[in-house]
């Protein structure tokens, strides 16, 4: 069987849950192909990939899959891309916050991500749900994670994802798009269906 290790990012920004982890952390230990191996990674810049990569190191993976919150959208949304940027509106949960910052200064400007994004999209709309690619990761933790990620795998045969997924219903105001659990879970499920 082939492996992936799969992450959710604890609650940041006064939330208290972070539905990527909820979701994540209720995965089969078996999907498709894949035996999964689960962790909960801090929601604090560099510390989350160096997190991904003590893990990875531990129990050498195929695929290296990281979810996170994306507030305010309305599917689920395997990311295209990482941007070497950082730039944060609101403190990590380290309290860290840069503005305007070079991730790996010298690296390249984007990095694309390396699992088949198209597929994955179409398997969560194929599944029934809302799924579809992003373009933009943001410029938050979830971006410099995939970022570094892709980056320390480059030229290597472990493929890195990210995939964002809405709030759940009772972090979402009023009028707020979100998903239930269930179908968070369905969805990641679906996608990685597909990873070859
Ligand atoms: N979402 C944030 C960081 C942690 C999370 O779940 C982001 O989109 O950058």
């Amino acid at each position: 069987m082939k492996h992936l290790l799969i992450t959710g990012f604890d609650p940041f920004g006064g939330d208290t849950v972070n539905p990527s982890w909820e979701a994540v952390s209720r995965l089969p230990d078996t999907v498709g192909d894949y035996r999964l191996t689960k962790i909960q990674i801090p929601t604090v810049f560099a510390v989350a990939a160096d997190t991904v990569l003590t893990a990875a190191a531990q129990d050498s993976p195929d695929v290296i899959l990281c979810v996170g919150q994306a507030g305010g959208r309305d599917a689920v949304t395997p990311e295209r891309i990482a941007i070497n940027m950082a730039s944060a509106k609101k403190p990590d949960n380290a309290g860290n916050q840069p503005v305007e910052m070079p991730i790996l200064p010298g690296a390249p400007d984007g990095m694309f991500s390396t699992v088949p994004v198209c597929a994955m999209a179409e398997a969560i709309t194929a599944a029934g749900l809302p799924g579809k690619i992003s373009n933009t990761a943001g410029t938050f933790v979830c971006n410099d994670t995939l970022f570094r990620l892709l980056r320390h795998y480059a030229g290597t045969p472990v493929r890195v994802g990210f995939v964002h997924v809405p709030w759940l219903p009772e972090q979402a105001t009023e009028g707020a798009p979100s998903m239930p659990l269930d179908d968070i879970i369905a969805a990641l499920t679906a996608a990685i269906e597909v990873l070859r």
